[in-house]
C-alpha cells in the first residue's frame, strides 16, 4: 500500500496533468501492469482517475476523505502533520492521541478520523461527530512552556481555525471565550486542550479540534440541532475538508511559532479582534458559582476579566459563557 500511496501522491502533485504509465513504471521501478493494478486500487478507494489511451493517467478527483496522502501532498508546514494517524472510525481522536503521545510520537503528530463514536467535549460532555461531515482532529504538541500557560493554546488554536475558515470559505466566524467558534450565533467548532505532564513539566499537549463542515441540520444529533451549525449551513456550499485541514495546520504552526517567539501578547490582540465576548454583558457559569458582568477582555495569560456590577474584576479561568442580549 505504500506504493499505492506514493503513486497517489505523484498524481496529486501532477495537478491534473497526464502522466504516462511508462514514466510511472520507470520512476517507481515497477512494471506497467503493476502501475495499472495500483491505479485500480486507488479507484477502489474513491479516487477518480482518467486513463487517457496511449498517454497515461490523470487524477480527476480525490476521494472525500482525510487520508494522510490527501492531506500531506500539498501541506506547507514544517512539522505539523508530518506524521498523521488516520482511522476511518474511532471512539475519540483524543484517546488515540494520548496513547501516541505516551509512546513518544514527535511533536506535530496529527490524528484524523472520519467519525467518532465517543467524541468528547469539556467536562465529560459529548461531541457529535457525524461520519465524513466534519474535521475531527487532535494535534500533539510538545512545547517548552509551563503547564499553567497551556489554556492559552486553546485560544491560539481558535485563532488558527478562524483564519483557516475565513481563508477557505470567506465566512467570518467569531470566537466566544474560551473555546467556541460561532457562525450566525451558533457553534461550528469546539476546541479541547488536554495535557500530559509530570514533575518536569508538559510532556505533551493534545489539542482536539472539532469543526462542523458539511452537515445539514438532520446530520446533527437532535440534542444539538438548536445550537449547532456547519460551514455548509452558513455558506450554502459544500466545503473541501482536505483544503481546510491543511489550512488549519498551516496557521496553527505559524501562530504556535509566533507564540513561542513573542509570547501571548500578539496573539491576544488577534484573538480579541475575532472575539464576540469582549465588551459585552455575559453570564459566567462556573463549577460552584455563577457571575454576571461585563467581559472586559482577557489578560496576558488568556484569563477572562469579568467586571461585576460592584466594579470588581474577576479572573475567570474556566466557565461556560452565556451572552446576555441586552
Ligand atoms: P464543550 O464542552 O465546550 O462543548 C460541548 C457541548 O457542545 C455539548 O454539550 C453540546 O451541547 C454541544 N455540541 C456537541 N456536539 C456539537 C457539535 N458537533 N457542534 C456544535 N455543538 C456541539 C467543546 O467542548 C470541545 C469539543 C472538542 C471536539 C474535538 S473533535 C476531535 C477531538 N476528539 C474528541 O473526542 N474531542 C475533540
Amino acid at each position: 500500500t505504500t506504493m499505492t500511496h506514493r503513486l497517489a501522491q505523484r498524481l496529486i502533485e501532477a495537478g491534473g496533468e497526464v502522466i504516462s504509465g511508462q514514466e510511472l513504471a520507470d520512476e517507481f521501478g515497477i512494471s506497467r501492469t503493476a502501475v495499472w493494478k495500483h491505479i485500480k486500487g486507488l479507484e477502489e478507494k474513491g479516487y477518480s482517475i482518467e486513463s487517457v489511451r496511449k498517454k497515461g493517467y490523470r487524477l480527476v478527483q480525490l476521494p472525500d476523505s482525510l487520508e494522510p496522502v490527501a492531506i500531506q501532498s500539498l501541506l506547507k508546514t514544517e512539522t505539523l502533520g508530518k506524521v498523521i494517524e488516520y482511522q476511518e472510525s474511532c471512539l475519540s481522536t483524543q484517546i488515540i492521541a494520548h496513547q501516541l503521545a505516551q509512546e513518544g510520537t514527535p511533536s506535530g503528530t496529527v490524528v484524523l478520523t472520519e467519525e467518532q463514536t465517543a467524541g468528547r467535549g469539556r467536562l465529560a460532555r459529548k461531541w457529535d461527530s457525524a461520519h465524513g461531515k466534519g474535521i475531527w482532529m487532535s494535534v500533539i504538541l510538545r512545547p517548552d512552556i509551563v503547564p499553567h500557560k497551556a489554556p492559552q493554546f486553546t485560544l491560539v488554536a481558535a485563532v488558527a481555525v478562524v483564519r483557516a475558515v475565513e481563508e477557505v470559505t470567506g465566512l467570518k466566524p467569531a470566537i466566544k471565550w474560551p473555546n467556541d467558534i460561532l457562525l450566525d450565533g451558533k457553534k461550528c467548532t469546539g476546541i479541547l486542550t488536554e495535557l500530559q505532564s509530570d514533575a518536569d513539566g508538559i510532556q505533551a499537549m493534545i489539542i482536539g479540534i472539532g469543526l462542523n463542515v458539511n452537515q445539514s441540520m438532520e446530520n446533527f444529533d437532535e440534542s444539538v440541532q438548536g445550537i449547532a451549525t456547519s460551514l455548509k449551513m452558513a455558506s450554502g456550499r459544500e466545503v473541501n475538508r482536505q483544503v481546510l485541514v491543511r489550512s488549519i495546520l498551516f496557521h496553527l504552526e505559524q501562530y504556535t511559532e509566533l507564540y513561542l517567539k513573542e509570547g501571548f501578547a500578539p496573539l491576544k490582540i488577534i484573538w480579541e479582534s475575532f472575539s464576540v465576548t469582549i465588551g459585552k454583558p455575559v453570564l459566567a457559569r462556573m463549577a460552584n458559582e455563577t457571575l454576571e458582568g461585563i467581559a472586559e477582555g482577557i489578560n496576558d495569560d488568556g484569563v477572562l476579566q469579568l467586571r461585576t456590577a460592584d466594579g470588581r474584576i474577576h479572573g475567570i479561568y474556566s466557565a461556560d459563557i452565556e451572552m446576555l442580549n441586552r
